[in-house]
């Protein structure tokens, strides 16, 4: 299997970058965002609990996530690997994620980190809230999920370069230049 994270900051565009990994690698997409996007769409009570958070720009607690990505990790155990987008956002999801391949005797092989100017970041979330009608796309919010972002998330990637699997990309550029670096680096993988 291929297991990748599509790691950075709000905006720094993984989920524009996984759309185009599931594309050229058949890899099972997993993004955290959009999956409690659609429970709050479906207006579940997890949909509720979780607006509650990310309209505030904070993040759902690590025990919802964490319990939605193992079920789903063991309902696609056939897939040829998958891309975690926005998944792990905290350190305790970090250790889960690595708990929870373990259990099929699967690694994380590649963890690619979008580095992009914190100015760019907020002026592309401004762009796409003016389209998307999400909720957390407006300056206070934003301004909030980057705070979260430096503190709670950031600090995965010493945790990632500690086990030598850390990967920066350059995040600023043509969305296909972008991702022809992310071709480069998985092509390296296992060389
Ligand atoms: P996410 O859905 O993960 O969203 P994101 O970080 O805002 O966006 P992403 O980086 O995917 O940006 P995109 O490609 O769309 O999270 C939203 C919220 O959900 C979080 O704040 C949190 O509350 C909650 N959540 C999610 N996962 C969680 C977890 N694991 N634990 C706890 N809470 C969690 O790109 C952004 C924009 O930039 C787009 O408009 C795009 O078109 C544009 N763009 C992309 N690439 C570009 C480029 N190269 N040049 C110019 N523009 C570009």
């Amino acid at each position: 299997m291929l297991n990748i994270v599509i790691f950075g900051a709000p905006g720094s565009g993984k989920g524009t970058q996984s759309a185009k990994l599931v594309e050229k690698y058949g890899l099972k997409h997993l993004s955290t965002g959009d999956i409690l996007r659609n429970e709050i769409e479906a207006n579940t009570e997890l949909g509720k609990l979780a607006d509650s958070y990310m309209s505030k720009g904070h993040l759902v607690p690590d025990r919802l996530v964490i319990d939605i990505l193992d079920s789903l990790i063991g309902k696609h155990n056939d897939a040829r690997g998958f891309i975690f987008d926005g998944f792990p956002r905290t350190l305790a999801q970090g250790e889960a994620l690595g708990a929870m391949l373990k259990k099929h005797d699967e690694d994380i092989n590649a963890v690619l980190s979008l580095e992009v100017e914190e100015e760019k970041l907020i002026d592309r979330l401004l762009k796409r809230g003016q389209v998307s009608g999400r909720t957390d796309d407006n300056r206070e919010t934003i301004e909030s999920r980057l705070k979260v972002y430096h503190l709670q998330t950031e600090p995965l990637k010493g945790f990632y370069r500690a086990k030598g699997i850390l990967k920066n990309i350059e995040g600023d550029g043509s969305i296909d230049d972008i991702f022809g670096s992310i071709e480069k680096e998985i092509d390296q993988i296992g060389k």
